[in-house]
């Protein structure tokens, strides 16, 4: 079989088959037989002509059913992946054909996922309703904040800040994507540590909160961090998926442990960047959320990180739209987010999102309680549709922070 023998603009996929949504640009050959070389090489052809395909082979061919300008379809058979097996359908749908000659620019937008592979993984434990009734908190977005300095500070003052940051009006507390086990913040005496400080704060607000610590290390020695804050009262722990790998997060998730897992992306945006390369955020989401995460870092729309109000939407979408029955996953808004910024993120969001906030918290003047204070009173206005200049009149926690940062930039 040729290259262009993998086109078959006349197929109508099944209902069983993955298909997946291609940006492609040649190099030196037409669309129509780079698109083909994308289907062959990810599925059962080569650059040449074999003399061992047999009849049966013809089954397993995944066909390229739709060009339009440079964005490609192909549906490839469900035989052709083995099922609760994410590294093997990547390494077919998002392998090789990154590294084809023919081929300038290559981006996997899009996937569908038949259900059948779907209900292979284990999907999310908890999603958005079970994070909602663990946090007790169902009429408005959760915030959370990222202790920082993102790494350095010793494990009192670690507990410290996240006790501060609880008070002042925190759900949810978690780590920094760098911090794991380092001397000058060792996990176990910081799990210990840091769950006191969570209870002292629960005692004195009666409000539920949350730690999310870093378990992010080795896949065995990840699994032995789970443990430990199961052991000691954890009900959450973090993962950076992007640089454990799916694989160690599947291992993770098949424990069944009875902890929300919370998924940082760090490092995605090196394949996710390039609106003309590599795999899109939504893609990582949809693979995220049939492993089986809680909660998934989406981007913000306003805020540091680059990504546009489409692309975060279609983050957004691919955590809660129908899939298989799979439960819908908790979108988490963070980078360069501060009080100011939250009527654009309700607005666009919804209710059903984290707030996460590092440097829009312990930035304030007045320190992490009054950061805090600052974040909740801002949904708190937004929430009653009082504009946060005027209710920053009588808050002054607000008013400081409006003061110390522009609203929406
Ligand atoms: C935010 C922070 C987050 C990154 C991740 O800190 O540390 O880990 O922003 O962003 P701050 P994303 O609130 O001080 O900016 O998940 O969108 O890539
Ligand atoms: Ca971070």
């Amino acid at each position: 079989m040729k290259y262009l023998d993998f086109v078959n603009l006349s197929y109508i996929p099944k209902e069983t088959d993955v298909i997946c949504t291609f940006y492609v640009e040649p190099d030196g050959v037409t669309i129509e037989e780079a698109a083909g070389g994308i289907a062959a090489e990810s599925s059962v052809g080569t650059w040449t002509e074999l003399t061992t395909i047999r009849p049966y082979i013809k089954e397993l061919v995944a066909h390229v059913f739709d060009i339009n300008g440079n964005n490609v379809k192909i549906a490839y058979p469900i035989e052709l992946f083995e099922p609760k097996n994410m590294p093997n359908i990547l390494s077919s749908i998002s392998g090789n054909i990154f590294g084809l000659k023919t081929i300038k620019h290559l981006r996997l937008s899009d996937v569908y996922f038949p259900s059948e592979l779907i209900r292979s993984f284990k999907g999310p434990k908890y999603g958005i309703e079970g994070v909602r009734s663990l946090l007790r908190v169902d009429d408005r977005p959760l915030i959370g904040t990222i202790i920082k300095p993102k790494l350095g500070l010793k494990t009192p003052d670690h507990a410290q800040v996240a006790y501060e940051a609880w008070v002042g009006g925190c759900d949810i507390v978690k780590d920094d994507e760098n911090l794991s086990n380092q001397k000058f913040n060792p996990f176990e005496e910081r799990v210990i540590k840091t769950l006191e400080s969570r209870d002292k704060a629960q005692e004195e607000t009666g409000e539920k909160k949350v730690y999310m610590v870093n378990i992010t290390a080795e896949t065995e020695e990840m699994l032995r961090r789970a443990e430990f804050v199961l052991n000691h009262g954890g009900e959450y722990v973090m993962v950076d998926i992007i640089t454990c790998g799916f694989s160690a997060l599947q291992t993770l998730r098949e424990q069944d442990f009875n902890l929300v897992i919370h998924a940082h992306r760090a490092g995605h945006a090196a394949f996710t960047k390039d609106p003309k390369h590599g795999i899109s955020m939504r893609v990582i989401a949809k693979v995220a959320r049939i492993i089986g995460v809680d909660q998934l870092h989406v981007g913000t729309v306003v805020g540091k990180m680059f990504e546009t109000r489409e692309e975060v939407a279609e983050n957004c979408r691919a955590l809660k739209e129908e899939m298989a029955s799979i439960k819908p996953v908790l979108p988490v808004a963070s980078g360069g987010l501060h009080p100011g910024m939250v009527p654009v993120l309700i607005e666009f969001f919804g209710l059903d999102f984290v707030i996460q906030a590092g440097g829009g918290i312990h930035g304030h003047k007045e320190g992490t309680a009054a950061g805090a204070r600052a974040m909740r009173q801002a949904v708190d206005a937004t929430l009653k549709k009082i504009s946060l200049k005027e209710y920053a009149e009588s808050h002054k926690e607000l008013k400081i922070a409006l003061d110390l940062w522009s609203p929406s930039a």
